[in-house]
């Protein structure tokens, strides 16, 4: 009887923005990790869950979509997942099954192609929004797209799947499995994340901030966690910890609709992130927001290291 042995690795989700990376890792994880919308470049930074199987853990490196960019933040931000695939043992390149294979696509085949020898794995993600026929059709176009850039092999493998039914969720960790070497597992069992809890909470907020919010707006919001306290004179049964957080936009037209009228719209974000908040942390929480002005923080090089990039 052959033993089988156990597998650990790191593998990098990359894709055009909106693609569907943090859905997939938050299924594969089984747990929320990663925030998630229905804007482009909701991922700001690249974010760790952990796969805990029987056989083998995998290390998913959630990445900012990428694009050419056009801001220095979009320029960070591609730097930031090119220097993550350097260090990654698999890619999983995530393409949508319901827009067609384009020029984003093939901007991000050409530079994976550029790292020889690092399996890719072309996971064609949102399978649930189309019918057979149609992704039939994307599978191929896929698969032609890998033979295209890689040559006669193309990518090491082609999976549908889709997070929001759980259909092959299990296929596609199957498939990253096998690419993993063998190894102890890295990270002790039960640890799902290892983001920092400040990051995590200043994630929360920028989802909830997100939420309904026009388009240009998204990209102009930054939002940075000051500080996380115990209430002094609290009962040790019931702690509160206050949490300050600031929420950085562009122009204070952008701050007026974070805000909104009164002030109900932050109150709003407010008790969404103060739940999401409570749920990971496990205590309750009291939430302190401010809307800050920091001008084309995006272009401005000072501005990006304060708010963490
Ligand atoms: N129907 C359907 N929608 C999905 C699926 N996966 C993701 N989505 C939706 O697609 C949108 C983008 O998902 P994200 O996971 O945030 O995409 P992303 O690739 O991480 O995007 P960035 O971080 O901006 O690069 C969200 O509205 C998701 O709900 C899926 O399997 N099926
Ligand atoms: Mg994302």
């Amino acid at each position: 009887m052959t033993e089988q042995k156990h597998r650990a690795g790191f593998v990098s989700l990359v894709g055009r923005p909106n693609a569907g990376k943090s859905t997939l890792t938050n299924a594969l994880v089984g747990q929320k990790v990663a925030i998630t919308s229905a804007k482009p470049q909701t991922t700001r930074h690249t974010i760790r869950g952990i796969v805990h199987r029987p056989d083998a853990q995998l290390i998913l490196v959630d990445t900012p979509g990428l694009h050419r960019p056009r801001t220095l933040l979009g320029q960070r931000l591609n730097d930031l997942v090119a220097d993550t695939l350097s260090e990654v043992d698999a890619i999983g390149f995530c393409l949508p099954a319901n827009e067609p294979v384009g020029p984003g696509d093939r901007f991000i085949a050409n530079q994976l192609a550029a790292l020889r020898g690092r399996p890719v794995v072309a996971v064609v993600t949102k399978a649930d929004l189309v019918d057979r026929a149609a992704l039939a059709k994307q599978l191929m176009a896929v698969t032609a797209l890998g033979t295209e850039v890689l040559g006669e092999g193309g990518w090491a493998d082609v999976v549908p799947v889709s997070a929001a039914d759980g259909f092959q969720v299990d296929t596609v960790s199957d498939v990253l499995v096998s690419h993993m070497p063998e190894s102890p597992p890295l990270y002790p069992d039960g640890e799902l994340t290892d983001e920092p809890e400040a990051v995590m909470v200043a994630e929360l907020v920028r989802e909830a901030a997100l939420e309904g919010v026009r388009d240009e707006l998204p990209h102009s919001l930054a939002v940075v966690v000051e500080e996380i306290v115990p209430r002094e004179g609290r009962p040790e049964d019931n702690p509160l910890l206050d949490v300050r957080v600031n929420l950085y936009v562009e122009r204070p037209s952008q701050k007026a609709i974070i805000i909104g009228r009164g002030g109900s719209r932050l109150r709003e974000v407010g008790s969404n992130a103060r739940r999401s908040i409570e749920a990971l942390l496990g205590t309750r929480i009291y939430l302190d927001l401010h809307v800050k002005v920091a001008k084309d923080w995006q272009r401005d090089p000072k501005q990006l290291v304060k708010l963490g990039f």
